[in-house]
């Protein structure tokens, strides 16, 4: 089976697949399409992923998109009993809850402050939309505060697709310049993803 996994590495979401795939050892190509590289207009592509944005995943004739659950499908189809997304219901509510926290309330607020700390000249930016998006990612970072007290990951005492969702975000929280909140437990855990090679080598890079 041929695995592609369509999309620049420069994004967060194709980040988490890099990440997953990396930790599993699973053998897999990486095109570079979006951003800059372009590409995702063409047919073909929109025929994989009608939303023209990525990653997308192909194995073979089938393919997929939206990163959270290819972070999913990857794990049920090929990471057999892990602790990544175990077969346990209450483990998986769990890890699903922060999966989709990321998605519909991390990612937002995250994305006003990126863009506007990385992507955009500090001449153009937007001084009160940038403080209203930090206010509202330190909040919504806050919430890992107390599940990180009890355990060293986000569900539980072992890496699962919950950290990837949220670890690709917290090396840009703490790499750019803004006045976060204190959250010790959320430190310690991005410490702790530093000490991981795949992190330091895929996800802890200068932001661009
Ligand atoms: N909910 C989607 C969002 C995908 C998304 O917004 N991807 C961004 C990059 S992080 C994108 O495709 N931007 C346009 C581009 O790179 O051309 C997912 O999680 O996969």
């Amino acid at each position: 089976m041929r695995r592609i996994l369509w999309g620049r590495d420069t994004s967060s979401n194709v980040m988490k697949v890099i990440w997953l795939l990396e930790e599993l050892k699973l053998p897999y190509e990486r095109m570079d399409v979006g951003g800059a590289f372009g590409k995702t207009d063409t047919p073909s592509y929109r025929a994989m992923n009608p939303t023209g944005l990525v990653p997308t995943l192909q194995e073979d004739e089938f393919s997929m998109w939206e990163s959270n659950a290819i972070m999913r499908y990857i794990c049920m189809s090929a990471a057999g009993d892990l602790p990544y997304y175990p077969d346990l219901m209450r483990q998986r509510g769990r890890i699903d809850q922060w999966l989709d926290c990321q998605q519909t309330q991390l990612n937002r607020p995250m994305g006003v402050v990126f863009w506007g700390m990385v992507r955009t000249k500090p001449a153009d930016r937007d001084a009160a939309a940038l403080a209203q998006g930090v206010a509202d990612a330190g909040r919504i970072w806050g919430f890992l505060e107390e599940p990180l007290s009890r355990h060293n990951y986000i569900a539980g005492d072992q890496l699962s697709i919950a950290d990837i969702a949220w670890g690709v975000h917290v090396h840009r929280w703490f790499t750019m310049e803004i006045d976060r909140p204190p959250a010790p437990q959320l430190r310690a855990w991005y410490d702790r993803l530093l000490k991981r090679p795949v992190y330091k080598a895929h996800i802890a890079r200068p932001l661009v």
